[in-house]
């Protein structure tokens, strides 16, 4: 029997902070999980070191929902972003080290492939309305199939998605304390639905187009935002709303008829029961990172597929390699998968992890290697420090706090 011999954490920085976990087995397999919060990392790295890898040595490395009931149940305190996020690193792990044990990639454990490739959308910025279009045609030239759009809106300073200067966005900035933006829903509510008429024109009505809110509407202004963007046939619309409160939906969804998107923060499927049972939503964001591993996202999948909802899991750059590439696998084994956001790392993410999954026409995929099929270079790890980095706190024009 492979037993689990130890369970190690690592912070490293290529780029931006990461968590994984390693875990090595008694027959000398070494399995990659990803632990990264974006802002919380040390939170869960804590959590994973103090509580957690203690108790999975000597554990048999195979019996992975065992160890997920044990971790989840066994803890008393359910659910959260932490633990849930460390759970999932564990999760990812013990499947990684089973894949590479059978020498299989671990979409084939997941009962095989469902298609060819995952479609991905791309992220299109422009500091103007101009540069957003000419964005959204080097995706297309860069072979995107499906393109989210973010500009800028006149008069506000820093809005969500859109870097200044042409620099790569990431949210979370390296610094003591969070920086603070400010917002005003109205310039924002005016201003999108001009923008998606000039790139729909532009781009005419083939390209799938997206857009994420970011969680700052109320239910009444998420309901306007929809209708006034039903005419340019969006794939999804985003975060519209907070999600904690899932009741929100039912007045947003019976408003308007654009398909919607939710759930990058959720933990778990307690999280979306009833935004999937009551058809509130079209699409998923959960990921494998946060929402429990493997093991709990293909449960949270199955039930959504009763119920037509597809999958939209996370990608953006605060889930590692490791954690994309779980998403992947999954993506492609289940038959309600819908679309995955690509949001590429930045060349120096590759110090470190070297990644079996492709980009390539419009579609990732995750690649024949044995296991999650991404190799982490110990060594480099060390070569990049955390440093404290935290996202964005947003503020209204008065100075009240706001969603980010
Ligand atoms: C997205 C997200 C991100 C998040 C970030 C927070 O749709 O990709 O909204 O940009 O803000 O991942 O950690
Ligand atoms: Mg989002």
């Amino acid at each position: 029997m492979s037993r689990i011999e130890s369970a190690s954490v690592h912070v490293t920085a290529p780029g931006r902070n990461y968590v994984l976990l390693r875990v090595e087995t008694s027959d000398g397999v070494v399995g990659w999980g990803d632990a990264t919060l974006n802002g919380r990392e040390l939170a869960v790295a804590s959590y994973l070191r103090d509580h957690v890898a203690p108790l999975l040595a000597g554990l048999d490395a195979t019996r992975i929902e065992d160890t997920w009931q044990y971790l989840y149940r066994g803890s008393y305190w359910r659910g959260g972003p932490v633990a849930m996020t460390a759970i999932a690193a564990v999760d990812m792990a013990l499947w990684d080290v089973q894949g590479r044990t059978l020498g299989v990639p671990l979409y084939q454990l997941l009962g095989g492939a469902s298609r060819n490739g995952c479609l991905a959308y791309g992220h299109a910025t422009g500091e103007s309305v101009e540069d957003l279009i000419a964005s959204v045609r080097q995706h297309l030239a860069d072979g995107y199939r499906a393109i989210r759009v973010q500009s800028a809106i006149p008069g506000m300073r820093d809005v969500y998605g859109v870097p200044r200067g042409g620099a790569a966005y990431e949210p979370a900035v390296r610094g003591a304390r969070p920086t603070e933006a400010t917002w005003d829903t109205g310039a924002y509510l005016r201003f999108i639905p001009a923008m998606f008429e000039q790139v729909r024109d532009a781009v005419g009505p083939d390209v799938p187009l997206l857009h994420d809110a970011h969680h700052r509407l109320s239910p009444r202004e998420a309901s306007q935002l929809g209708r006034s963007l039903e005419p340019y046939g969006l794939f999804w619309l985003e975060d519209v709303t907070p999600v904690e409160d899932q009741a929100a939906f039912r007045q947003i969804r019976s408003s308007t008829t654009v398909p919607l998107a939710v759930g990058e923060i959720f933990s778990s499927v307690w999280d979306c029961k009833t935004l999937i049972q009551e058809r509130l939503i079209d699409f998923v964001r959960a990921s494998v990172t946060h929402a429990g591993g493997i093991s709990h996202m293909r449960k949270l999948l199955a039930f959504a597929e009763l119920y037509g909802v597809r999958s939209g899991m996370h990608g953006a750059t605060d889930i590692s390699p490791v954690g994309i590439a779980a998403n992947l696998h999954l993506g492609l084994a289940i038959n309600n998968f819908g679309i995955q956001e690509h949001m590429p790392h930045p060349p120096v993410t590759s110090d470190v992890f070297t990644t079996a999954y492709t980009f390539d026409d419009g579609y990732l995929r995750p690649g024949e290697a044995p296991g999650l099929g991404v190799e982490v270079d110990l060594d480099a790890m060390d070569r990049f420090e955390y440093q404290t980095a935290y996202l964005p706190v947003n503020r209204l024009v008065d100075g009240t706090v706001h969603d980010w």
